[in-house]
């Protein structure tokens, strides 16, 4: 059983290589992203709950976010591999993954960190803005967000470095040259 952590800053391309990976490997893609614009454009009570803090650049609570990934991961079975796209992205998200993955009989298996730099982020999430029409993608809330990534998710690269499982990926270049490189990685540990 493969647990692969698809890490960076926002923009940085976790959800393309993740539905990349997904597409060769064949393993269940958790996006917490997706789960709350998915819940928000249904307009649950989970949505509008999350609404307002996605808009404004910050982070969904822990509690509400590790209550959507437990049950996201109840209902996946019979899979070979996960791939964990944007979580976590605190420390205690980390710890608790490790415990709910643990009582599992699993763990982490490799941790791939998209590296780019902060002008080719603000660019790629404008162009997205333009296409995708994501509202949490201007200018203004697009620096919010890389200040919550600088102050409280990048320092996981620390934590996951201890544990001997992350590998830093350069994240510039063609979709297909990066995705090239994480395949190089993920095939070193299948
Ligand atoms: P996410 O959905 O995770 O948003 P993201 O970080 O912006 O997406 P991603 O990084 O996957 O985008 P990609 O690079 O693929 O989270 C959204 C919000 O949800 C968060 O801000 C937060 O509020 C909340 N949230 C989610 N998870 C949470 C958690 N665990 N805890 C708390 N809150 C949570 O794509 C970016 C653009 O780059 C695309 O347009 C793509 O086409 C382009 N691109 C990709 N690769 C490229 C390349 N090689 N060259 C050029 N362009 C490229």
């Amino acid at each position: 059983m493969i647990n692969l952590i698809i890490f960076g800053p926002p923009g940085s391309g976790k959800g393309t290589q993740s539905d990349n990976i997904v597409s060769k490997y064949g393993f269940h893609h958790i996006s917490t992203g997706d789960i709350f614009r998915n819940e928000i454009k249904n307009k649950t009570s989970l949505g509008m709950e999350v609404k307002g803090i996605i808009d404004d650049g910050k982070l969904v609570p822990d509690e509400l976010v590790l209550k959507v990934l437990e049950s996201t991961l109840d209902k996946c079975t019979n899979h070979h591999g996960i791939v964990f796209d944007g979580f976590p992205r605190t420390r205690f998200q980390a710890e608790e993954l490790k415990k709910i993955l643990n009582a599992r009989s699993t763990e982490i298996s490799i941790v791939l960190s998209l590296e780019v730099d902060e002008e080719e982020l603000a660019h790629r999430l404008m162009n997205r803005n333009v296409e995708m029409d994501r509202t949490d993608d201007t200018t203004e809330i697009v620096q919010k967000r890389l200040k919550v990534y600088h102050d409280t998710t990048e320092p996981l690269i620390r934590y996951y470095k201890g544990r001997g499982i992350y590998k830093a990926i350069q994240g510039i270049g063609t979709v297909e040259e990066i995705f090239g490189k994480i395949t190089y990685e993920i095939d070193k540990v299948i």
